[in-house]
């Protein structure tokens, strides 16, 4: 190559380096949104934070991630009572409890915080508006319909729950006890809901319970990824006839979703945890920007994840929906653990 062709390149390199720099799209500059999980140790509680965090860097924003203690209202009170006194612009939070942190989160609003929850919600007055992982009754319709198929049609079956006081939880149980009202599941008997609370190993001992004061039971529906996954291990290694079903990370799962008796779930379900935490993070920036107020029918722009509305929910609040629940089988289980 000659001298004139190398500077001439060298120029047009100096040029385009010199031309405006790749900027971060900016709509959250300047500004500190914080996200709350459940607790500290859950896996999809971080991949919720991590999808949370992801979207506010590359829009230009400060994140504050919090995984308080343990998955208790209190422990969540005291992060929110931080938040406030570092006045972020924004809290999205994964409520321990529907009730408990409404005098806080009023608080953070009066200070004009933006608050959002996402993957178990506040009660409405705490909050501006609620990102829901998937339609609730769709979620219940989904896991009746999987007890029904898994167990064969009867015979005894109990839920494993995470703490008694998730309201994500407990919206899933209603919804499927309103769904068990069918006439279709007449021959099911709910004999136990059971709490695990999130922790693995008591998520274990109450699972060993279940087998041992119901030595008929057909089925386990777990609606908590840290709940399935101990049950799982539990039917596996005992090589239960008892099965699962429930909502579980492909992750954590893989090991034990198969259709012959040496593995312990048939299928189960769930969405992209990563995405709810993306969609909190847009819910967020909009709110922030003021493009929206949280009401029921404003509209905004999610990045890749699309366009989204704001509707109204059950509980006299609004709500925005990620998508669908996905069922996870032999089929594509192996596509899917690598990714969440
Ligand atoms: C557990 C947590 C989380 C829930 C998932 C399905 O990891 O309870 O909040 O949404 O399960």
């Amino acid at each position: 190559m000659n001298k004139k062709v190398i500077s001439a390149l060298l120029c047009a390199a100096m040029a385009a380096s010199m031309a405006t720099p790749v900027l971060a799209e900016g709509t959250a500059e300047g500004k500190t949104f914080a996200v709350v999980t459940k607790a500290a140790g859950n896996p999809y509680n971080e991949k919720e934070a991590s999808g949370f965090q992801e979207v506010i860097e590359a829009e230009g924003g400060t994140v504050i991630v919090k995984h308080p203690e343990t998955a208790t209202a209190d422990a969540q009170i005291s992060v929110v009572q931080s938040l406030i006194s570092q006045e972020v612009d924004a809290i999205c939070i994964a409520g321990n409890d529907e009730n408990a942190l409404q005098a806080s989160l009023q608080e953070a609003m009066d200070a004009g915080i933006k608050v959002a929850c996402m993957d178990a919600k506040v009660n409405p007055d705490s909050r501006m508006t609620f990102v829901n992982q998937a339609g609730t009754m769709e979620i219940g319709q989904a896991l009746m319909d999987a007890v029904l198929d898994i167990s064969g049609g009867e015979g005894q079956w109990a839920i494993l729950s995470a703490t008694s006081q998730a309201t994500n939880q407990n919206a899933w149980i209603e919804a499927m006890k309103e769904v068990m009202q069918d006439e279709k599941y007449s021959k099911l008997e709910l004999v136990e809901v059971v709490y695990g609370d999130d922790e693995p190993q008591k998520s274990t001992d109450v699972t060993q319970a279940l087998l041992q004061n119901y030595p008929d039971l057909k089925v386990i529906c777990a609606p908590t990824t840290v709940g399935i996954a101990a049950a799982a291990k539990v039917l596996q290694d005992s090589g239960s006839a008892c099965k699962l079903t429930g909502l579980g990370l492909p992750s954590e799962m893989s090991e034990y979703i198969g259709d012959d008796d040496a593995h312990s779930c048939p299928y189960m379900f769930l969405w992209n945890p990563i995405d709810v935490g993306r969609l909190g993070a847009y819910t967020s920036i909009a709110l922030v920007n003021e493009e929206i107020t949280g009401a029921a029918g404003d509209t905004f722009t999610a990045g890749e994840l699309g366009d989204y509305e704001i509707v109204d929910a059950a509980d006299g609040g609004t709500e925005v929906i990620l998508g669908a629940p996905f069922k996870f089988d032999p089929s594509n289980i192996d596509e899917w653990k690598d990714i969440y």
